[in-house]
């Protein structure tokens, strides 16, 4: 064979070899083409090199100078076929992707309907001079229950009302002195802030209370409440009564229906349960007070120069009469359909 038909038989074969690489479309396409080139046994290479006997002895260096010059070009296009189909594996560049195509907007989450809720009664209430308190959600039966005058041997005390905490049952009594529990009502806030403070005073306590209540539409045992408390010389009833009605308006609309019924509470005396009109029939979102004198006298007021009232309301009811949620159940589901449409 002669050195110039060899040498024109390496570049057609670093042409072909080159061609198979790039043709390959993934990682067993591209092993077979390279066994076909620089296979060992029967590799075109291979072949080649076995024609290197019939060169002139003086042209065999050439000749075997541009056989190391090929295989190294095969080899390292082989290389770069390999890299390429790895880079696309590892999600690199995606022959499917189409950059002029629109961009998919990232999900941005927002705020719980009854975070909205919590804030928006804070503003309306801050308007009316009302501002935010806090207290603890464990609590012990002096803040949940005695100072409110609600006595020992009161039924709202008992274990099966309330989630004792299981720490307090090992050396006290469940509801005895030294036993803690998560608070049943915000109303709690109410002795912490009087505690703290002498009159005038005007907060709202918006935070979570829990109780073992059975599930429904209406009732959930983890749930939040909007206190209220007013203390001042020469409180009445009316402004009680006009301070929930304006909040009433505020909040679910100035047609919105509520009525005052009387009731009790261990802590106010008189004592109303509030409700609002909603579906054909009237639903309870709270109930409201005189502070009574005893409370007074437990955080060492003296009932004969102050008066106050003070009020708890359901804030998922509010929540739900406002946006027009038939089941408190769908607050706290987690469902994102549901979520997302606030
Ligand atoms: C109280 O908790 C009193 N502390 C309210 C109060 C405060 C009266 C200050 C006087 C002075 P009651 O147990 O009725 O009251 O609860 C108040 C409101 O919480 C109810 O009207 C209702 O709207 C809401 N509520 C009660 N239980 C649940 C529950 N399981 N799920 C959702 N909301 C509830």
């Amino acid at each position: 064979m002669s050195l110039q038909d060899f040498l024109s038989s390496l570049d057609g074969l670093v042409a072909d070899a080159a061609d198979a690489f790039q043709a390959a479309t993934d990682t067993d396409s591209l092993e077979e083409a390279r066994v076909r080139f620089l296979g060992q046994k029967s590799g075109a290479l291979r072949d080649i090199q076995k024609q290197m006997g019939s060169i002139e002895a003086s042209d065999r260096k050439t000749a075997g100078m541009r056989l190391n010059q090929t295989k190294n070009a095969i080899q390292t296009a082989f290389g770069e076929a390999k890299d390429r189909l790895g880079q696309a594996d590892q999600g690199g560049i995606d022959p499917t992707f189409d950059p002029s195509l629109p961009g998919v907007r990232p999900e941005l989450g927002h705020v719980h309907p009854i975070t909205q809720t919590i804030e928006h009664l804070m503003e309306i209430m801050g308007r009316m001079g009302f501002e935010a308190a806090e207290g603890p959600e464990v609590e012990d039966p002096w803040h949940n229950f005695v100072a409110l005058n609600i006595p020992e041997d009161h039924p709202a005390r008992d274990p099966l009302d309330n989630f004792y905490l299981a720490t307090a049952s090992k050396g006290a009594d469940l509801g005895g002195e030294g036993s803690q529990l998560l608070r049943s009502q915000t109303s709690t806030v109410q002795i912490r802030v009087m505690e703290n403070r002498q009159p005038p005073i005007r907060v709202i306590s918006l935070g979570r209370v829990y109780r073992p209540d059975a599930p429904d539409a209406t009732h959930f045992p983890m749930f939040h409440q909007m206190e209220g408390l007013f203390v001042d010389r020469h409180v009445t009833m009316a402004n009680l009564k006009t301070v929930l009605r304006v909040f009433a308006e505020n909040y679910l609309g100035t047609d919105v229906d509520i009525r005052f019924r009387p009731s009790f509470f261990p802590f106010t005396e008189p004592s109303v349960e509030v409700d609002f009109y909603w579906n054909g029939t009237w639903v309870e979102f709270g109930g409201a007070g005189m502070v009574d004198p005893n409370v007074f006298e437990a955080v060492g007021y003296d009932p004969e120069q102050y008066s106050g009232f003070a009020f708890g309301l359901g804030v998922e009811r509010l929540c739900m009469r406002r946006h027009g949620i038939t089941d408190i159940r769908d607050l706290y589901s987690g469902d994102l359909r549901f979520l997302r449409q606030f």
